[in-house]
């Protein structure tokens, strides 16, 4: 059993000491977005109290703390995730936008007719659609990595996948929709093997377990600040500078320059080339202090905690009569996925919810992952550090009434 302090964490989160429907709130639904701890909701507070300002422009006091601030939260996450440079890590409004940056900034100048981009059946929408439309407008063409029943990917027919035409793969460390941890650093390896890049959605990974992006040898990683703890309108795109470099930006504006006239424009360095715009300040620096949330605490006790509440959700969840899981790779983490007899997913959720427990119910943004398993939507419960076998218990207890209410 874990030694990890749950208790503790929790009384830094204020969102969860709540009621909801006059139950205790019990929240499950951290995949989409995680709660925020008070030192992120300070710090926030403190910049717009006595830091609020433009960055990179002003002389004056205030653009320089806003500045230095702002570029303090870009070195947090390089060494958060362990990126030689700060400049190699743009910050972006999501993990969304890092993917759409990667594929129209990479994609223009790389992938032509005819060539291909490998993507796996189980990623979110995030990092499916900005690949079509690059293949789209590029004229390559998208193929997919297949996956078994339990919600692994096939190595061996990856392999067979990657030859001179495939121009870039990109795949989830962790599936939002399953909870599979795709084996990213071998799947990086053998795409090095054919010269190809790799693009990693690394959404689910940073809130679950340690990131270290040379490690891995990861050429792209994105990730969103608000699944990190971290506020909504933060997140960044990491590149390595050799690719950063050759890219050309996605988006021009203000900041982004070196010079301007009306005949030609030529562009700032690294990072601010893809910083196109007044970024998102407070949410950035929030992330920052994410960061240095999560370097406050016992993280590597903590990721085990969470797997050892996934076994036990596992376990309770999956003794129920008519429950069917969802995704059960050996390699997990933080994600029940489940169906309840022919009981619609949203139907799950809205009694749940009357019990103060906060579940998604849905296709999860991940589509393709609902049309293998022949389901319309799943109910899923997504776990954090700060969830206790108690709100499991709460959760089984509630899917047994969910049966009851329907039979
Ligand atoms: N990639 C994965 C694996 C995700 O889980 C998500 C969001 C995204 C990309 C997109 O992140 P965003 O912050 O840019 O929106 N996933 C979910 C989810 O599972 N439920 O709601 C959002």
């Amino acid at each position: 059993m874990s030694s990890f302090n749950f208790q503790k964490v929790r009384s830094d989160f204020p969102v969860l000491s709540q009621t909801v429907n006059g139950k205790p709130l019990r929240y499950m639904d951290n995949a989409a977005s995680a709660q925020v701890p008070n030192l992120v909701i300070e710090r926030g507070s403190e910049y717009l109290k006595k830091e609020h300002s433009n960055v990179h422009r002003g002389v004056h006091y205030l653009s320089q703390k806003a500045t230095s601030a702002y570029e303090a939260a870009r070195e947090k996450v390089r060494r958060f995730i362990n990126a030689g440079e700060a400049k190699e890590c743009i910050f972006v409004r999501g993990c969304t936008e890092g993917i759409n940056l990667v594929a129209s900034g990479y994609g223009r100048k790389f992938i032509n007719e005819g060539d291909e981009i490998v993507i796996s059946q189980m990623e979110h929408h995030s990092n499916i659609v900005p690949w079509q439309m690059i293949a789209e407008e590029r004229g390559a063409k998208i193929r997919v990595i297949p996956m078994n029943q339990a919600g692994e990917l096939i190595l061996d027919e990856y392999e067979n996948l990657l030859n001179e035409k495939t121009k870039m793969v990109a795949f989830s460390h962790i599936s939002n929709a399953l909870g599979t941890i795709n084996p990213a650093k071998e799947m990086i390896e053998t795409a090095h093997k054919f010269g190809i890049p790799v693009c990693i959605d690394g959404a689910q990974a940073v809130p679950h377990m340690r990131v270290d992006v040379r490690d891995l040898d990861a050429d792209f990683y994105a990730f969103s600040g608000h699944k990190m703890f971290g506020p909504t309108g933060s997140g960044v795109i990491y590149g390595k500078k050799e690719w950063l470099e050759k890219m050309d930006p996605y988006q021009g504006g203000g900041s982004m320059i070196k010079t301007v006239t009306f005949e030609k424009t030529t562009y700032a360095g690294l990072p601010e080339k893809f910083e196109a715009g007044t970024p998102a300040i407070a949410s950035q620096i929030g992330l920052g202090a994410a960061i240095d949330y999560l370097n406050s605490i016992d993280l590597d006790a903590a990721f085990e905690y969470e797997h050892e509440l996934l076994a036990y959700a596992t376990e309770r969840l999956g003794a129920i009569e008519g429950v069917k899981l969802i995704g059960t790779a050996r390699e997990k983490t933080s994600v029940v996925s489940f169906t309840v007899a022919d009981i619609h997913p949203h139907d799950i959720g809205t009694i749940l919810d009357q019990e103060g427990i906060a579940i998604r119910a849905g296709h999860h943004c991940a589509q393709p992952v609902m049309q293998f398993y022949d389901v319309p939507a799943t109910a899923r419960a997504s776990l954090a550090f700060y969830n206790t076998k108690e709100e499991i218990d709460a959760l089984a207890d509630s899917v047994k009434k969910v049966i009851e209410v329907f039979s």
